[in-house]
């Protein structure tokens, strides 16, 4: 017997569905969250594939998330669009408010959409992926539970907050980066202290606010934001822009809201639009040109392009048919059957 386990994308798409369903999830919320994490494993996404569905599961059996919330949109403005997840998970809460988003991005040049009282878990890619695959340039952020200490300071205060961006190309797949604003994502964090490897220097400090490469002694002390003021910048920015501006929970409240549970964060969503086709009229195409060129020229010099490591490995896995997952993993999430 291996130590991993190999799952065509079908089965990892059913298991997860079997999981959360098994565990009072309705069947629409499970598909959508279901076909997030198997895009992330096929695109070996680790911290955000399969394995969230531990950080699910808590989050259902801990009671406050709304298992069959049905989504509401609002036309909120001519340039904003509001989806209420009404408590439930944010990835049907996008899909319901994707349609109008585009339509006004597209008519307008620009558009904001606010997806607020959702229970976030996800990485941020697959969604701006999506707008870039429709022609939008487009960013996405969230704050999360409050676990990174700001630049400079020694308690908890921001979340791991991520930052997503993408850029549609003409031929190719769309310029695509996404990232915590944290050294590392919480996520990958955990599955260091589930591997026993010890830390990159400066990605945290303990409880005492001394520095450490110990996963579960940063997990219980403090994350620190990548790059210093500059990374502790961006986090506050994503605070204020998907907290306040959208009417939603700060990192500091949704951990407050989550009393303890160790649920997935509890707050809102921002993602804004922006159409090319409107913004550079009719030399929209060659204006996408000189963006290619600039991109190709990143590549030219030898560095890589973000998203280049996630074709390779979705290539990957379209050309075996399958992904690996640890077995300890499948065995955890085996035991998440009620
Ligand atoms: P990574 O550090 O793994 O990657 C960040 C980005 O940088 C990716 O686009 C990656 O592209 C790119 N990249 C990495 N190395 C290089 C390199 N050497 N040269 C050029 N580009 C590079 O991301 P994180 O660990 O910070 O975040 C992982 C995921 O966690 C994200 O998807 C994020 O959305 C999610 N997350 C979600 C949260 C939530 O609240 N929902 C909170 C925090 C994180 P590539 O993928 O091709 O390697
Ligand atoms: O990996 O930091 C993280 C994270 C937080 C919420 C979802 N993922």
């Amino acid at each position: 017997m291996t130590d991993m386990v190999s799952l065509t994308l079908d089965e990892v798409q059913a298991l997860a569905v079997r999981v959360l369903t098994a565990n009072g999830l309705s069947e629409a919320h499970a598909q959508a969250n279901a076909t997030v994490m198997r895009d992330c494993q096929r695109d070996e996404c680790h911290s955000h594939g399969l394995y969230r569905l531990i950080m699910c599961v808590k989050t259902l059996r801990a009671g406050k998330v709304v298992p069959d919330a049905v989504p509401e949109v609002f036309d909120h403005a001519p340039g904003v669009v509001r989806v209420d997840a009404k408590s439930g998970f944010s990835l049907l809460a996008l899909e319901a408010g994707l349609p109008m988003f585009i339509e006004k991005a597209k008519a307008s040049g620009t558009a904001a959409l606010a997806i607020n009282n959702c229970f976030h878990f996800s990485a941020l890619w697959p969604e701006v992926e999506r707008l870039a695959e429709e022609g939008l340039a487009a960013l996405a952020m969230n704050p999360s539970h409050a676990w990174v200490a700001p630049a400079g300071g020694n308690a908890p205060l921001f979340g791991t907050n991520p930052l997503a961006f993408a850029w549609p190309r003409a031929e190719g797949h769309p310029f695509v980066f996404d990232f915590a604003t944290s050294a590392m994502a919480r996520g990958d964090i955990e599955l260091y202290r589930r591997a026993g490897k010890p830390l990159p220097e400066n990605t945290g400090v303990d409880r005492q606010g001394s520095p450490t490469t110990d996963a579960a002694a940063v997990l219980d002390g403090a994350m620190l934001p990548f790059g210093g003021h500059k990374g502790s910048a961006l986090s506050l920015m994503i605070e204020l822009l998907a907290g306040p501006l959208i009417g939603d929970l700060t990192s500091v409240e949704s951990m407050a809201f989550d009393e303890g549970a160790e649920a997935t964060p509890f707050h809102g969503e921002l993602l804004i639009a922006f159409d090319p086709a409107r913004f550079a009229g009719g030399d929209a195409a060659s204006h996408l040109a000189r963006a290619d060129a600039l991109l190709n020229a990143i590549v030219g010099q030898g560095a890589r392009l973000p998203g280049e490591r996630r074709h390779a490995a979705r290539e990957r896995t379209f050309a075996s048919g399958h992904v690996e997952i640890p077995r300890k993993l499948y065995e955890d999430i085996e035991a998440l059957m009620p």
